[in-house]
């Protein structure tokens, strides 16, 4: 039995994550629930939440020198790239500042680590228009969001290098699945999909909108897929120091999935088509051949993604509708 500390633990990757290991092992989950929820958590003996901020250096001291960790997966963020605009400094603290924080504490307190995994972001490449994106391509940020990803991703690189601590990093591609929040406009856009569709379903009035013509593209992954690539990056001795792209290696555009979701549920979701985001990213693509050489094979593509997405989506409706 291993012990696991996951921060942003209750988020829609985390908590995914945490619900995974605690089957067999010791987790321990730090989140400030800004984004993230206790409900995402199941509840058995093996899982310890703590509410908090990777931010509070007094919090993560006390927890980095009471318990000696195996593994640490680092996933605690302000993933929203327009919030970072808007408050640079303060997601500064919390996407950069507390990697750093947690490399020293780990630095001089955890002695048997295995592994300290890092949540980078496909949001590194910025927009030079190369596909797919190996990890060696040319890395453009262009947001605070991506500077500090970048800056946080080459620091826990480096202190393998230069103190032998045992990291990775992975830069996320667009991930989707069962728990992710929807609540924000930067929410993932299949997640928002998901609730026009819930809405369309109940005969509530809604609309999705469409930044664009629909004609951008992603590469969304499914996130088992994602938690099948962080268990085999963490167990992995070739992938010491080393950073991983997480996707699937196919790209999918708007309205394509739009169309698939149509066809999946049968009913057409209206659309109401608005300017395109500025800073948008027209396409990208993983290519995952890296991550394949670890062992890595996504289970799903889109379509089939979609449908097992689809179908936890509607036996929870048909919950919810039974608690009502
Ligand atoms: C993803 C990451 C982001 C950053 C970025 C790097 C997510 C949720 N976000 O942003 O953190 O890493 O990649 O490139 O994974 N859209 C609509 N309507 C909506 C919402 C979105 O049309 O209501 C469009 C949006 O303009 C974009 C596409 O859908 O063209 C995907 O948007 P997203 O926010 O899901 O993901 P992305 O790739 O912009």
């Amino acid at each position: 039995m291993n012990n696991i500390l996951i921060t942003g633990g209750a988020g829609f990757i985390g908590s995914t994550l945490a619900n995974f290991y605690s089957k067999d092992h010791k987790v321990t989950v730090i989140d400030d629930l800004s984004m993230g929820s206790k409900s995402n958590l199941e509840t058995t003996a093996n899982l310890c939440f703590i509410e908090g901020s990777v931010t509070d250096h007094e919090l993560m001291t006390e927890v980095l020198t009471q318990t000696q960790f195996d593994y640490i997966f680092h996933l605690a963020a302000i993933a929203s790239v327009a919030d970072s605009v808007a408050r640079p400094l303060e997601t500064h603290q919390i996407n950069f500042d507390s990697v750093f924080q947690l490399l020293e504490l780990v630095r001089n307190n955890q002695f048997g680590l295995k592994r300290l995994l890092f949540a980078s972001s496909a949001a590194v490449y910025g927009d030079e228009p190369t596909l797919p994106k190996q990890e060696e391509s040319v890395i453009r940020p262009l947001t605070p969001y991506a500077i500090d990803k970048f800056a946080a991703e080459k620091y826990v690189v480096d202190y393998y290098h230069l103190y032998d601590i045992p990291t990775s990093a992975v830069r996320f591609f667009n991930v989707y699945g069962p728990k992710q929040n929807p609540e924000s406009p930067y929410s993932g856009v299949i997640s928002i999909m998901m609730d026009r569709y819930k809405k369309l379903l109940n005969k509530e009035a809604t609309t999705f909108t469409m930044f664009g013509d629909g004609t951008q593209s992603r590469d969304f992954v499914f996130i088992e897929d994602v938690i099948q690539a962080l268990n085999l990056i963490a167990t992995s001795q070739d992938s010491l120091g080393e950073v991983y792209n997480i996707g699937t290696g196919e790209a999918i555009d708007l309205n394509k999935l739009v169309s698939t979701i149509n066809d999946l549920l049968e009913v057409d979701l209206p659309i109401c088509y608005e300017e395109e985001r500025s800073g948008d990213i027209k396409h990208s693509l993983a290519d995952i051949s890296k991550v394949k050489a670890v062992g890595y094979q996504p289970k799903y593509n889109i379509k089939s993604g979609l449908e097992k997405y689809v179908s936890y989506e509607l036996a929870n409706r048909d919950k919810e509708g039974l608690d009502n």
